[in-house]
């Protein structure tokens, strides 16, 4: 008898979605729509059917040229082409955990987050659930449009995502807050702007910055987080901004800020997320190939993501 692929699934690891999502819209540095093409040539499918994983065939999404979409100096730059494009990614999302795959986000710059959070946040909640979000990262990802220094959208998903600020941004899929803020965690944090500080106070997030990091040691910093993301939730996604980790780790990011966190910190961190057994999804962003050494930022964050996925030592 012909065994169908979801039989197949049971009795092994389940299958991953990758979905690419070329976009530099969000962002002032150009480059990250070169992103998903720099983790595919450094062989990210094929190291996770490495792993043990099925993979479903990579998809991406259509992100419309910046050359065609003119200058746009708003307080919200390419508002309405991120909306497009997010809207899109969060259909699919919720279309890849709906057949029971894991969706794997590669970006593209961090206003990605704004689809993929909807699309996971939405098809927990039409099982009456919810879900947590770890989000790692230098910066906050928390302006909203009226405090926005650069009126960059990839500094604003936060925000959205507990339901401030815009309201198009913040109601992909017609539903708002996609979070709630006492299962949300920031880690690796070591630039705020001023607006964001107080809003990161007033929000009741859990921050880690990076003098937590080194004052109390990741391990106990990731166990920690593992229970908020994890308390009275389906599970948790991870949004894994690449400039959390420090430059000498990844050199190929726009925005690098140093003293930032090790190689072997990061590692650890997504270890314990695939211990838990909880994760829902991942998304990977702000890789920047053209400002990158070789393609060993790529390289590197494939190694980061299998740990996530269940790689271990042994
Ligand atoms: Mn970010």
């Amino acid at each position: 008898m012909v065994e169908t692929s979801k039989d197949s699934c049971k009795t092994s690891q389940p299958r991953i979605q990758i979905i690419g999502v070329p976009i530099d819209l969000g962002a002032s540095r150009r480059g990250t729509d070169g992103g998903p093409s720099a983790l595919r040539v450094a062989g990210l499918g094929g190291q996770l059917a490495a792993l043990g994983y099925q993979l479903a065939i990579e998809k991406d999404i259509a992100v419309p040229a910046m050359e065609s979409c003119g200058q746009d100096q708003s307080a919200m730059r390419y508002k309405p082409e991120i909306l497009q494009v997010c809207t899109e990614l969060a259909e699919q999302t919720r279309s890849a955990l709906a057949i029971g795959d894991i969706p794997l986000i590669i970006g593209g710059d961090h206003s990605i987050a704004h689809g993929t959070v909807a699309g996971v946040a939405c098809h927990y909640q039409e099982q009456k659930q919810s879900i947590g979000l770890l989000w790692f990262d230098a910066h906050g990802d928390i302006n909203t449009p009226d405090i926005s220094p650069s009126g960059n959208i990839h500094g604003m998903p936060l925000a959205h995502l507990l339901g401030y600020g815009d309201a198009d941004l913040a109601n992909i899929l017609d539903f708002s807050p996609k979070v709630r803020p006492e299962n949300v965690v920031l880690i690796g944090i070591r630039d705020i702007d001023a607006g964001e500080r107080e809003l990161i106070q007033r929000s009741g997030i859990t921050v880690y910055t990076m003098r937590d990091i080194d004052e109390r040691g990741m391990a106990a910093i990731s166990r920690e987080a593992m229970q908020i993301v994890c308390n009275g939730t389906a599970g948790f996604h991870i949004s894994f901004d690449v400039d959390g980790c420090d430059p000498s780790v990844i050199p190929g990011s726009g925005t690098l800020v140093p003293g930032g966190v090790s190689f072997r910190e990061a590692h650890l961190l997504l270890e314990y997320c695939a211990d838990t057994q909880k994760m829902l999804s991942m998304e990977v962003v702000e890789l920047n190939p053209f400002l990158d050494q070789g393609n060993i930022s790529a390289e590197r964050t494939i190694s980061l993501i299998k740990s996530a996925f269940g790689k271990r030592v042994l």
